[in-house]
């Protein structure tokens, strides 16, 4: 059995790799929550309904979000009424977040919702919201604190960030389930997400942190950084923004102590000394993951490398 912890891209295109080689009932997956918000009355969890509809075969794999060929007409009329467009709701994809909505009203806690979405879709990944409680990232920028949507999808991430913050994070505790599989896995693997905003609150939740710290497995990231900036979305800004430096080394820095060994790519085999002073072993491979291919063939030398 193997943990990987996951925000909304990177981590997830390695899972479609990974269950090549893993049955579906062998791997946990740790999803970031921090991203979640309210929008116009519903409650959206991105980074898990991202995980359920690729597990589902549902995804849009352009865009990395949404459901293939959804449909817009709810937007569109909640546009004439007068509400703001600017997160794209599509017409079965608002089902979700009507379902999750209902089912947290009721009383049900966020695992909860996310088993009866994953029940519905016969997923046999063990998808696992970090918490069950609010915690919330706010992006610090030039022009004002931004809820991280508002920053990365409105104003498209290209404010200057000055921080981050995630508000709730102290008095989060893990969801059920978390600290367990972390417990009883043969390997950890922290997927090339964004490690301020998509794995930084997992770590953020000091028990789940605690628990990696502790773990005696092998415990593997994949730098979602090649060169000078980010495969793809807003770590480097982020990055930067926090004052880390925006390179393998970067990441692996912010890792040390949870990680054994980093993946950074070929092209990047200069860093490996400075990365090696922090005590973490790297491996140089190719880690971009464009095709099917790709992804298959870095989740086998992950594998490979975990001894799995
Ligand atoms: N990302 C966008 O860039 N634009 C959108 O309109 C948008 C809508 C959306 C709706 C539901 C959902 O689950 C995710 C959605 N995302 C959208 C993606 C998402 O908000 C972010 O990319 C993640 O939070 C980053 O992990």
């Amino acid at each position: 059995m193997i943990t990987v912890l996951s925000g909304g891209t990177g981590s997830l295109k390695l899972i479609q790799g990974l269950l090549n080689f893993m049955k579906p009932e062998e791997v946990t997956l740790i999803v970031n929550t921090a991203d979640d918000f309210e929008w116009q009355g519903l409650y959206i969890s991105p980074d898990i309904d991202t995980a359920i509809y690729l597990l589902a075969g549902l995804l849009d794999e352009n865009r990395f979000w949404g459901i293939k060929d959804d449909t817009f007409h709810f937007l569109s009329m909640m546009k004439r009424y007068g509400y703001p467009d600017w997160f794209s709701i599509g017409d079965r994809d608002l089902a979700t977040h009507l379902h999750r909505t209902i089912l947290l009203k009721k009383g049900y806690t966020l695992s909860d919702a996310t088993n009866s979405l994953c029940k519905a879709f016969n997923i046999r990944v063990k998808i696992l919201p970090m918490s069950n409680d609010k915690v919330t990232t706010f992006v610090k920028t030039d022009k004002g604190k931004f809820h991280f949507q508002e920053f990365w999808v409105k104003r498209k991430g290209e404010d200057k960030v000055l921080g981050v913050i995630f508000e709730g994070i102290e008095k989060a505790k893990p969801a059920p389930g978390v600290v367990e599989s972390i417990k009883k896995s043969e390997g950890i693997i922290i997927g090339p997400s964004n490690p301020v905003t998509s794995i930084g609150p997992i770590l953020g939740v000091s028990q789940i942190k605690k628990a990696l710290e502790r773990v005696n497995v092998k415990r593997i990231c994949i730098s979602p950084i090649i060169g000078g900036g980010p495969v793809s979305g807003p770590a480097g800004n982020l990055l930067r923004g926090i004052g880390v430096e925006v390179s393998p080394f970067g990441v692996a820095s912010i890792y040390q102590g949870i990680i054994d060994e980093i993946f950074i790519d070929a092209s990047d085999q200069a860093f490996t000394e400075r990365i090696e002073g922090l005590g973490i072993n790297v491996f140089c491979t190719n880690i971009v993951m464009r095709m099917e291919e790709d992804k298959v063939n870095l989740a086998k030398l992950v594998m490979e490398r975990m001894k799995i």
